[in-house]
């Protein structure tokens, strides 16, 4: 980077709120996937300092839980205004730090708007059911109330979306946070952090003091800060983002605490490609889905399993797509795959592709390092297709990298079981225009999945839906729909308005 780049840099995390020299210290080096070249060197909380703030969360908690929804719903509608005012900057912010292209980071930035204004009008609906009681004169109903404090444990991958997804839905649902972002992205999660802090000053501005100290919190540092909070039974719901090696550890310790958890792990994403299918739809969706975030979202496409009667074509437009597919730097508006988050994330594509060929796989294009000598600090891969000559061990792992397996099928049913024959279960889809062939894969019986997509590719979720997956990726749900259900507790209230005391199942009793 240069010195002038540099100082535009700090002018652009100036301009998002963040004061560098007051988190400045020596445990967490951030450098830009672009270059390499170091954007900040933060100081990490030791995990001592942790009860100090769980116990500030736990305090935020009784006083913001009494705060009437549509009020809280107030100051999500001034965070996602800060956040539409600053999505040219915190985009920057995720397109240095983590290296996505500038439509991405903005649109990742969107992302947080948009589950914003989807929060404001939830908090107007957190409404449960009335239910008719088999007795005379008695109502059922349910109310959800706040849970408590929510951790919000994020990946690199979606530094700011992720913990906006969370943090939007905890806020009106009654809930204080406590975020800790990956320590490869702090500064994407600061700056959506700050433009809360903005919005809660607001929020006092308007509303007068409604809004406790400690009802968001942001905290850096290491894994044994996370751990800190996954352990504290004072952690209401436990939400976090990453793998599932990092889900298999946190899941039993929430467990063991019976603490709530969101667990949003690891994606295998196939799209089964029938030969109904529109071919040339089907080629942007796969390099959308297979090659945008330089294939590190956990929606992305890894495996393609395509009916052989339409391989061969499918095969030779996609080779045409990948061929003209611009690399590079991500902050240059016509780029489309930036690099790598480290080198060892490059490290990990190469040893699949090494695997996939010892497993009978052949390189159909990709895999190679690029840009080296312009930036031999940053790790940019030719996006790699492999085609495989079954699922074998390596295509059943997920490798975070632009990797796309390519697996033929005879029947639908087989192209099925193939898409279900991972241990992950996030997001699926069918390229189709056959109903009989659509309907089948989103049936019973069909893609078991999470999310199961048609004429669409697995990844760019809308917000407006749950977001999650099952099997090892977690079975937990968060962002749309009625996710927010997790967030809070749910009280079913029979209530007796006559003047006798009937019991149910017609026990008399006495
Ligand atoms: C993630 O990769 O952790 O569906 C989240 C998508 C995005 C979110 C991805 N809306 O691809």
């Amino acid at each position: 980077m240069t010195e002038t780049s540099f100082t535009d840099f700090q002018a652009v995390l100036k301009r998002c709120g963040i004061d560098l020299p007051s988190y400045q210290g020596n445990d967490i080096n951030v450098r830009s996937p672009i270059d390499g070249v170091e954007l900040a060197r933060l100081a990490a909380q030791p995990a001592a300092a942790m009860p100090a703030v769980i116990e500030r969360a736990t305090q935020a908690f009784e006083q913001w839980r009494l705060v009437p929804a549509p009020v809280r719903g107030a100051l999500v509608r001034l965070w996602g205004e800060e956040l539409r005012r600053c999505k040219a900057d915190i985009g920057h912010v995720i397109s240095r730090e983590v290296g996505k292209i500038v439509q991405e980071g903005l649109g990742e930035v969107q992302e947080g708007v948009d589950i914003c204004e989807y929060a404001v009008g939830l908090s107007r609906q957190l409404h449960g059911k009335t239910i008719v009681s088999e007795r005379p004169g008695h109502r059922i109903m349910e109310q959800y109330h706040p849970l408590g404090p929510v951790a919000v444990i994020t990946a690199f991958n979606f530094p700011s979306a992720v913990f906006a997804w969370n943090a939007a839905l905890a806020l009106v649902c009654g809930d204080p946070l406590v975020f800790k972002p990956s320590e490869k992205a702090p500064l994407s999660g600061l700056a959506t952090f700050k433009a809360l802090e903005r919005a809660i000053e607001q929020f006092t501005a308007q509303f007068g003091n409604q809004a406790p100290q400690g009802l968001a919190q942001i905290v850096l540092g290491g894994s044994d800060v996370a751990e800190a909070l996954v352990d504290s039974p004072q952690m209401a719901l436990v939400s976090a983002t990453g793998s599932s090696r990092m889900g298999r550890s946190v899941g039993p310790k929430v467990a063991a605490r019976f603490g709530k958890r969101i667990l949003e792990l690891g994606g295998n994403n196939a799209m089964v490609v029938t030969p109904a299918a529109d071919l040339d739809l089907a080629v942007r969706a796969i390099v959308f889905s297979a090659v945008g975030t330089a294939g590190q979202r956990c929606t992305s496409l890894r495996r393609l399993i395509v009916h052989r009667d339409v391989k061969q074509v499918l095969l030779e437009k996609l080779l045409k797509a990948y061929s003209s597919l611009r690399i590079g730097d991500p902050l240059h508006n016509d780029t489309l795959v930036g690099p790598l988050i480290d080198a060892a994330a490059f490290a990990a594509m190469q040893q699949a592709i090494a695997q996939a060929f010892q497993q009978g796989g052949k390189l159909l294009t990709g895999g190679q390092r690029l840009l080296e000598q312009q930036f031999p600090q940053g790790f940019y891969a030719a996006p790699a297709i492999v085609d495989m000559p079954a699922q074998t061990a390596i295509v059943q792992q997920e490798t975070f990298a632009p990797l796309l397996y390519v697996l033929s099928y005879e029947t639908l049913e087989q192209a099925i079981a193939c898409n279900n024959d991972v241990t992950q279960g996030l997001s699926s889809c069918i390229f189709s225009n056959d109903l009989r062939e659509v309907e089948m894969f989103l049936s019973a019986a069909g893609s078991d999945c999470g999310m199961a997509n048609v004429n669409i590719g697995p990844s760019g979720a809308e917000i407006g839906g749950a977001f999650g997956g099952e099997k090892e990726t977690g079975g937990d749900r968060e962002s749309g729909s009625d996710a927010w259900k997790q967030y809070m507790r749910r009280t079913t209230n029979t209530i007796n308005f006559s003047r006798e005391l009937p019991l149910a199942q017609g026990i008399h009793f006495g």
